[in-house]
């Protein structure tokens, strides 16, 4: 049987995985949904056979509503979270977690009192092919140990009022979590660096932005936060080892020769470069709720994830080298299947 899924938040990701989970993934089916925007999500709702609810509340009580996806502003998602886990739903909610570490501490509270683990978060690069063969080098052996990092996430221009903060709480928390699973390691300091401002940049906006981490075991991590480069969507990963490196392919796209030059197309956003892995989220999503139990990334990582944008928030406003401290992890969440 179709699991019911109903959807907080219709906006261009919400959308997105609306299409995905009636076109795409197998076993699921979109029955119910809301977003303060009432006419874009009562157009939406017509469209896939969804019933609309005024508020996101409604959608996570709905008696026909099984499991819940979180997509709208970052803001939001704390606050809904914490209802789905008191309605006893698996929810998977788009990244951040909460906007701060404090509210994802709650969260965590709230689902060890529970007794359940019903929480993913929607660090979708753990599931893209690139990262996943970077993982299966480290963990071979292929390259030695990782001694040093360098990251690169560039959008071609930023959503509507994002922020100097927003660059580190709102994007570059995807490699804030993913380099921490590619190495299976906590962070232990960070430092934030300002390069000369792009004169693009809205008010409000420091952009570009070097966020510079150290993990406990003494790996250096540099990360370019660019997000008004202007002329693309472009995510790169290297990691250099003691015998060798291994870095992610560019996304593949057909070689053109026209008019005196070689070129390839470079994506416009996130949706199109991560395609495959939102599908394979969400598929594998399906698959393990269906059988009770969360396989990817938990409360607990979006919990680390934001006590570390926290930190480099600090550091940021410094200018110092701030320690992050992150505390031991609970024996609740030793059980996660972590996605391989
Ligand atoms: P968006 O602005 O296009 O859509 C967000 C939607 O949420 C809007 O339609 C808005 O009206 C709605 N909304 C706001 N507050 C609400 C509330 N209280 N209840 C119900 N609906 C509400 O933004 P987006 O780009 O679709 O981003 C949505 C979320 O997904 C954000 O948290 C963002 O960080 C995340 N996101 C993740 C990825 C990824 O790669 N995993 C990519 C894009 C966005
Ligand atoms: C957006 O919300 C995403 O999550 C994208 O993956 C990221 O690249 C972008 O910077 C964010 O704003």
């Amino acid at each position: 049987m179709d699991l019911r899924v109903g959807v907080i938040g219709t906006g261009a990701i919400g959308e997105d995985h609306i299409r995905r989970l009636t076109d795409v993934i197998t076993g699921a089916k979109v029955v119910a949904l809301s977003d303060i925007n009432v006419e874009n999500a009562r157009r939406i709702a017509d469209k896939y056979g969804a019933k609309f609810y005024s508020t996101g509340e409604e959608v996570i009580n709905a008696t026909e509503v099984d499991a819940i996806v979180i997509a709208s502003w970052d803001e939001t998602h704390a606050k809904y979270v914490i209802e789905a886990i008191n309605a006893k739903k698996f929810v998977l909610c788009e990244k951040p977690l909460a906007t701060s570490a404090e509210d994802c501490k709650k969260i965590v509270g709230a689902e060890i009192a529970g007794e359940r683990q019903l929480v993913q978060v929607g660090f979708m690069r753990r599931f893209d092919r690139g990262y996943r063969q970077i993982k299966s080098v480290i963990e071979n052996g292929k390259i030695g140990e990782p001694l040093m990092l360098h990251c690169i996430h560039r959008n071609r221009i930023p959503g509507p009022k994002h922020t100097t903060e927003m660059s580190i709480k709102n994007s570059v928390i995807h490699e804030i979590d993913v380099l921490r699973w590619l190495l299976d390691e906590d962070y232990k300091t960070t430092q934030v660096l300002m390069p000369k401002r792009s004169r693009l940049a809205e008010e409000g906006l420091h952009d570009p932005q070097i966020v510079l981490l150290e993990t406990n075991s003494g790996i250096r991590i540099d990360i370019e936060s660019f997000v008004n480069c202007q002329y693309g969507y472009d995510v790169k990963c290297e990691v250099v080892g003691e015998t060798g490196t291994v870095r992610l392919p560019d996304p593949a796209n057909v070689l053109m020769r026209s008019k005196g030059t070689n070129s390839y197309k470079i994506f416009p956003d996130w949706s199109d470069r991560f395609i495959e892995a939102y599908d394979i989220e969400f598929q594998e999503w399906i698959n393990s709720v269906k059988k009770g139990i969360v396989k990817g990334p938990t409360s607990w990582d979006g919990y680390v994830a934001c006590i570390t944008a926290d930190a480099c928030t600090e550091a940021r406003e410094k200018g110092t080298i701030v320690s992050i401290n992150i505390p031991e992890r609970p024996t609740f969440y030793n059980s996660t299947v972590d996605n391989k």
